[in-house]
């Protein structure tokens, strides 16, 4: 995640239009949201419970981030070209809450930002007055998202919000004043939340746009666990080295001594979560020290990675109501992997 730092006040220098308004609520300039110290705070104290844990969203420094990337590649991964091609056919549709007025395309984590460049693309299509507010808690991600969109659509107005993304939606609400909102959440994000996150953060972003503003949000959805078993551990071993990408930054970031040999990488369905679960399996009984605390695994002793829960028609229904969002429109693929979900704030809903 991070880069050099160069770059940093450029991408900070980007953020103009609101930046006096806003400059309170700014994120320290060229820091990311989660330190160092919290980083090792959350490895101590996840590797000290039963089962042990490490969080996923640790997972994306700058070679994580690039073995994400090559994931979306691999024929069994099939998440990113599901959406992609739905996305594709069902722009013209997806982009229609916000024709006829000025707009702006909210990008919650832009990833390589192709999906979002054909909404952009279809939006400039028709004529649109549109921009585009990429919204990250990485300032490298953010920079790159920048840089690539700005390369490709020249046209395009882009005003960056380095932030997490409620804080960061209510930002480009009021930075982007008469201009209706088009929020993308896209990719199965959504996927490595709990209900209870999930619920949380969807309420937040309900709350921080207008009742006439747009959200589409990227559900991967229940299927054969066949499917979904080899998505998550494909047969090129890239998954897999993702995972062990987060001990080797926890031997080179935290001082730990992680043995990658001596462990395996394991991907399962747990049906009553909904949910895909990755582990590291430790492959004997075996000492690892971090940041100079000890811990003792047991022979096959789990590692909690990571969980990518999958939704059902129910469960995205259940999930809208909690969070105060009455779906608008569900784009799926044919196979009905992957949904698209269209839906608006209800608060309010009357009045507009
Ligand atoms: C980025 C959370 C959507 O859960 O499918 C890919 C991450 N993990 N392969 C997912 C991931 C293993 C991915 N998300």
């Amino acid at each position: 995640m991070r880069r050099t730092t160069a770059k940093k006040p450029r991408v900070v220098g980007q953020i103009t239009t609101h930046a006096a308004r806003t400059e309170s609520q700014r994120a320290p300039i060229g820091t990311q949201l989660r330190s160092r110290q919290q980083f090792r705070n959350d490895v101590l104290a996840g590797m000290r419970g039963r089962p042990r844990r490490l969080q996923s969203v640790y997972f994306y420094d700058d070679a994580g981030s690039e073995l994400f990337e090559q994931i979306t590649r691999l024929p069994e991964y099939y998440l990113t070209r599901t959406e992609h091609a739905i996305l594709s056919e069902h722009a013209e549709r997806i982009v229609s809450p916000v024709l006829g007025q000025p707009a702006c395309v909210v990008d919650l984590g832009a990833g390589d930002g192709r999906k979002t460049r054909l909404l952009l693309d279809c939006l400039h299509g028709r004529g649109a007055d549109v921009r585009y507010a990429p919204v990250d808690v990485s300032a490298s991600a953010l920079w790159e998202s920048e840089q690539r969109i700005q390369r490709e659509l020249p046209w395009l107005r882009v005003d960056p919000v380095h932030d997490d993304y409620i804080s960061g939606l209510a930002r480009v609400r009021e930075a982007q004043a008469g201009r209706k909102l088009l929020v993308l959440w896209l990719g199965s994000s959504i996927g490595n939340f709990t209900l209870t996150q999930a619920t949380s953060m969807l309420t937040g972003l309900a709350n921080a746009c207008d009742p006439s503003d747009t959200l589409v949000i990227g559900f991967d959805l229940l299927k054969d666990p066949a499917q979904l078993v080899a998505a998550y551990s494909d047969s090129a071993g890239v998954t897999a080295q993702f995972n062990f990408n987060l001990l080797k930054r926890i031997n080179r970031e935290l001082g730990g001594d992680f043995d990658l040999d001596e462990f395996v990488h394991h991907a399962t369905f747990v049906p009553d979560r909904s949910a895909m679960e990755s582990y590291l399996l430790s492959r004997r009984r075996q000492v690892v020290t971090v940041a100079g605390e000890r811990f003792e695994l047991e022979a096959w002793e789990p590692i909690q990675t990571e969980t990518s829960y999958k939704y059902s028609e129910r469960q995205i229904e259940a999930l809208l109501a909690a969070a105060g969002l009455a779906r608008t429109a569900t784009y799926r693929d044919k196979a009905a992997r992957f949904a698209d979900v269209a839906c608006r704030p209800m608060r309010g809903a009357s009045l507009s």
